[in-house]
């Protein structure tokens, strides 16, 4: 019975017959046999059928008659049909099923699922592609992030979250929509040597990126003004706790900023706005003298809308939102106005927040105003994480890369990649939730721990048939698992890797886009460690045989940088620009030649209207940040000796005032409880910590707090989770 109707048919009602068989039904049957068979075929088999050397007829069970009565022709017309419809010429082979999707032969009648023909090879239907998910941390090298997303899309997905989905994706959507290029603009050179004002929002240099620090001090020893803005002012930046020092460079008791804004968490985008609206305010007083009018005329659009929008902010919402007062932020402005070259440093501050993309932009707004875009000693410069997680971008560990990167795969290896958008992080984890995830592919990371909903998460992992974690050292992650459960362990940067065509080097790419070569020195911690590359390029060639050359890309990554010269934008002659010492410059057109990639051509400014996140009352602003003692999800030590907490980690850093209107003291045990609109997530048991930061802001470490990022809670656009605005509230531990 046909479950769709068969759209060849063209339903005719006429008389009923009166006989049954007869003549007319075995000529029928015999044409019937020669559309199918073709003539000779039909004699061969019509003649043998239910015959003793024959076959048995395939059709009904009647009973054959004792050989001595058979005849010539011995079946009947539903048996010859039978017998045509089984031995037909037409195949259903791997051609057929290349050519028609499970999908759309669902939708065909049973009859004309039959009469395309005879299997004549075994099928297998392995999980569709879109099933996996293949996950990337930063600190995969360029060639092993390369043939890493080769095999994704070889495979037909792409499906590659990354930890950049959590990090600097804010950064890069924002860059890319205003100036066409998803990158910073900056360079070492131009944060010591030339930029007047370095302004530090939302990052902690002194634990974080330590040796910022060496060219920050630079800086300041030429006589550059620094800004730090922050809800905690910390350590080197801002304050000092004795005896340490950063880096002990500086001398005891030096801070490196000239001024600290403590900025409420996410008031950013009002700090910024207003800083705009009184550079304007400025220009408006005294035409001609503030702002780069030139600059904007020539390589901006959308000036005039934004200026409109600006004048339009009252200040109250832009002091109640920023947390800062109209005479602080207008004594940053002074500052502003008296530096000629002004860099905006960045990180996670800015980039975890609902709104992180808009604030991003309005700092672009910010630097566009005073032509600080595309000359020495200014610029956006946001400050990466992972040491290689800015080239596994360029090398393609992206869910949406742009078709002209997917055309150029095509013509290199010659199959089509998949252009259908695959999964970041967060919808991985739905994906994972939903069980419609088979295979879970990490090249690195603690995807469990590092992501936001933990609970959510692990429960996740255990929907997938199998999981396979290519790792140096066992984390959580490789704990919560699928049905099966794998685990390469791999060399690491330290390591030599020596394959069959020699010693190999590999490459990596840092926050000011520079290429440079790394290679490891020491003997492996095993034999039995085998490369990133290795293992995914055998990957490959044990799934595809070598149709491009997976096993002679795993001997000879020159092979793969080969392919990535053809592939990636400003990668020719990759051999022998890595082998200069300090590596190349990609290029940066915005920087190079004020030349903007985008829609229009040229630097858009954008009208990002200033909001921040609604605390109801008796809840506060959560962040969660890093300790000193710790890489992300791995903990070295349980210490933070900058921040004064020795011990322990479990932690809530807190306003006077705001323990003081709860009755509690420092010391004290809480819970975290977390409000959302899908319900409470809850973190028991951390002790509180008096601390200088803003009214109604908090503070604790990741990845403890992630039970207390809700899922659903992302950035506009970026779709980066809010590890830095969380609402909560406190709960004296029972
Ligand atoms: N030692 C060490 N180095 C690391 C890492 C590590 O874990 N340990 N991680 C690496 C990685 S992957 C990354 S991405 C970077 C992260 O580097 P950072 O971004 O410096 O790391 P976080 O600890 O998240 O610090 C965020 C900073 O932003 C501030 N902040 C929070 N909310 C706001 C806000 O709303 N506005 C403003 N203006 N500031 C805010 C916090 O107080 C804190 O100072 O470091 C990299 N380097
Ligand atoms: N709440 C909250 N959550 C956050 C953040 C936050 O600020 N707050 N920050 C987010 C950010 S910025 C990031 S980047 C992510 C980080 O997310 P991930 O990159 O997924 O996490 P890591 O902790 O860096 O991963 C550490 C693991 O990597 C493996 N590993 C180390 N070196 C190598 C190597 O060379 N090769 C391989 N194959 N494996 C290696 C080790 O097994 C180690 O356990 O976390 C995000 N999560
Ligand atoms: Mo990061």
């Amino acid at each position: 019975m046909a479950e769709h109707p068969d759209p060849q048919e063209k339903l005719r009602v006429g008389h009923p017959k009166k006989s049954a068989v007869g003549i007319p039904g075995i000529a029928h049957s015999v044409q019937y046999a020669l559309e199918e068979m073709g003539p000779k075929r039909s004699l061969q088999t019509l003649l043998k059928l239910n015959h003793v050397d024959g076959f048995d007829c395939p059709s009904c069970a009647w009973p054959d008659p004792d050989p001595e009565h058979r005849k010539t022709a011995e079946f009947c017309e539903n048996g010859a049909k039978a017998v045509a419809w089984e031995a037909t010429r037409k195949r259903v082979d791997a051609d057929f099923f290349a050519a028609h999707s499970v999908a759309s032969l669902r939708e065909e009648s049973d009859h004309w699922l039959e009469s395309n023909g005879r299997l004549t090879e075994p099928m297998y239907l392995a999980p569709g592609p879109n099933r996996a998910a293949f996950y990337t941390s930063g600190r995969a090298s360029n060639e092993a992030a390369f043939v890493y997303q080769l095999l994704a899309r070889r495979m037909g997905t792409n499906n590659l979250p990354d930890c950049s989905n959590m990090c600097h994706e804010s950064s890069g959507a924002a860059l890319s929509q205003t100036l066409g290029v998803g990158k910073g603009l900056v360079s070492i050179d131009d944060i010591a040597y030339h930029a007047d004002l370095l302004v530090i929002v939302g990052q902690n240099p002194g634990t974080n990126h330590p040796r910022m620090l060496t060219a920050l001090e630079e800086a300041k020893k030429r006589g550059a003004r620094i800004v730090a803005i922050n809800p905690l002012p910390e350590a080197g930046l801002v304050k000092f706790r004795n005896p340490q020092t950063p880096r002990g460079l500086v001398g005891p008791g030096t801070k490196l900023a000239d001024r600290y804004l403590p900025v409420r968490i996410n008031g950013d985008l009002a700090l910024f706005a207003a800083v705009c609206k009184e550079l304007l305010a400025r220009e408006d007083a005294h035409p001609g003298t503030v702002l780069d009018q030139s600059f904007i005329d020539k390589y901006c659009d959308g000036f005039p809308d934004v200026a409109d929008a600006w004048r339009a902010i009252d200040w109250e919402t832009l002091e109640t939102q920023s947390g800062l007062s109209r005479s602080e932020i207008s004594d940053f402005v002074s500052d502003v106005e008296a530096a000629d070259k002004v860099i905006v440093c960045w990180a996670m501050g800015l980039t975890q927040h609902r709104n992180a993309v808009a604030t991003i932009r309005e700092i672009v707004n910010f630097l566009l105003l005073r032509g600080n875009v595309g000359r020495p000693g200014a610029g956006p410069s946001p400050i990466r994480g992972h040491s290689n997680v800015q080239g596994d971008r360029t090398m393609g560990i992206w869910e949406k890369m742009p078709d002209r990167f997917l055309d150029k795969l095509h013509e290199e290896f010659g199959f089509e990649p998949p252009r259908e958008h695959g999964w970041d992080t967060v919808n991985t984890i739905r994906a994972l939730r939903d069980g419609r995830v088979d295979v879970f592919f990490a090249l690195g990371g603690n995807f469990v721990a590092a992501t936001s909903d933990t609970e959510v998460t692990k429960a996740g992992m255990a929907n997938c048939a199998l999981t396979v974690h290519v790792a140096t050292k066992l984390n959580r992650s490789h704990l919560h698992h699928g049905r099966e459960a794998l685990i390469l362990p791999c060399l690491g940067r330290t390591e030599r890797d020596v394959r069959g065509g020699g010693e190999q080097f590999v490459t990596v790419e840092d926050s000011m886009s520079m290429v440079h070569a790394s290679r490891g020195r020491l003997l492996p911690g095993s034999q039995n460690l085998r490369s990133e590359v290795a293992i995914v390029t055998e990957l490959g060639h044990r799934m595809f045989g070598d149709d491009i050359g997976w096993r002679h890309m795993s001997n000879d990554y020159r092979l793969i940088r080969e392919h990535i010269s053809r592939v990636v934008p400003g990668f020719q002659d990759y051999e022998t620009r890595v082998a200069v010492p300090g590596g190349f410059m990609l290029p940066r057109p915005p920087r190079d030649s004020r030349t903007f990639p985008t829609a229009s051509g040229l630097a858009r400014f954008t009208v990002n209207p200033p909001d921040t996140v609604v605390v109801p009352d008796g809840h506060l602003l959560l962040q969660t940040v890093r300790s000193h003692d710790q890489f992300n999800t791995t903990v070295y030590g349980m210490n933070d000796r900058y921040r004064g907490i020795h011990g322990g980690r479990r932690v809530v850093f807190l306003n006077a005032a705001d323990l003081r209107d709860r009755g509690l003291s420092s010391g004290d045990m809480v819970d975290l409880i977390s409000v959302w609109s899908d319900g409470e997530r809850r973190a028991k048991g951390f002790r509180t910590v008096e601390y200088e930061t803003p009214r109604g802001c908090a503070a604790t470490y990741f990845p403890e707090a992630n039970v207390l990022v809700p899922l659903d809670s992302t950035a506009e656009t970026s779709n980066t989770p809010t590890s830095k605005s969380v609402v909560i509230r406190l709960e004296r531990a029972s």
